[in-house]
């Protein structure tokens, strides 16, 4: 089994020191996560740990990287490579950091964009990763009432989540990955 501890020095070793903190915010309030909707927690504890595993280079060898390793990229991959560090993330979960469980790569390659249907343990990363600790209300519209909702009602928070973040992208006039619009998609269907 997969020793917590000796991730956490790997990623402490590579990780920026903020991009580090982060990734313990998300792998606790994963945790916490997993207690109250009852999921795997020591899943969620390696999934948020390790979501960000890639998060320490630039987009554009995040790109070199996808390409040699023979990671498929898409058009708006290319064109917004930082996208790829939950792909690239998912491939180094398994390469580097010897982790098999399909469900704990799922959730790292879909936390970014999310997607359509998803299993519980990718929206409880997808989630923690928005809203752990170190993120700060005065940048993340919403943050309180999301915090409340990732208790209460998983699939109202991810929903929020990407209605929030998909009016960011708008307003700053950056791409959309079809993926974050089919989810929001998905999400808006399923509760409305
Ligand atoms: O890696 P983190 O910063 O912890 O979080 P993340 O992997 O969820 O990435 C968040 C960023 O990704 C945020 O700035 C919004 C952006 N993002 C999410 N969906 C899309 C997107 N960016 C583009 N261009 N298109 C998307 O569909
Ligand atoms: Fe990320
Ligand atoms: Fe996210
Ligand atoms: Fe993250």
């Amino acid at each position: 089994k997969e020793d917590l501890y000796q991730l956490e020095k790997s990623l402490g070793d590579i990780l920026p020191k903020k991009r580090y903190l982060h990734s313990l915010g998300v792998m606790t309030t994963a945790f916490s996560m997993a207690l109250v909707h009852d999921a795997d927690y020591e899943k969620a504890l390696i999934a948020g740990l390790l979501h960000d595993c890639a998060k320490y280079m630039t987009g554009e060898e995040m790109l070199t990287e996808c390409i040699t390793n023979g990671v498929p990229v898409k058009q708006v991959e290319m064109l917004k490579p930082d996208l790829l560090h939950a792909k690239l993330g998912a491939f180094y979960a398994k390469s580097v950091y010897n982790i098999e469980d399909e469900e704990i790569l799922s959730a790292i390659t879909w936390h970014t964009t999310g997607r359509p249907d998803m299993t519980l343990l990718e929206k409880i990363i997808f989630v923690a990763d928005y809203m752990e600790p170190n993120r700060t209300s005065s940048v993340i519209p919403n943050l309180d009432n999301i915090r409340k909702l990732s208790f209460e009602n998983l699939d109202k928070a991810v929903y929020q989540i990407l209605g929030d973040t998909i009016a960011y992208l708008m307003e700053s006039g950056k791409l959309i990955d079809e993926t974050t619009a089919d989810t929001y998609d998905f999400y808006k269907r399923k509760l409305c």
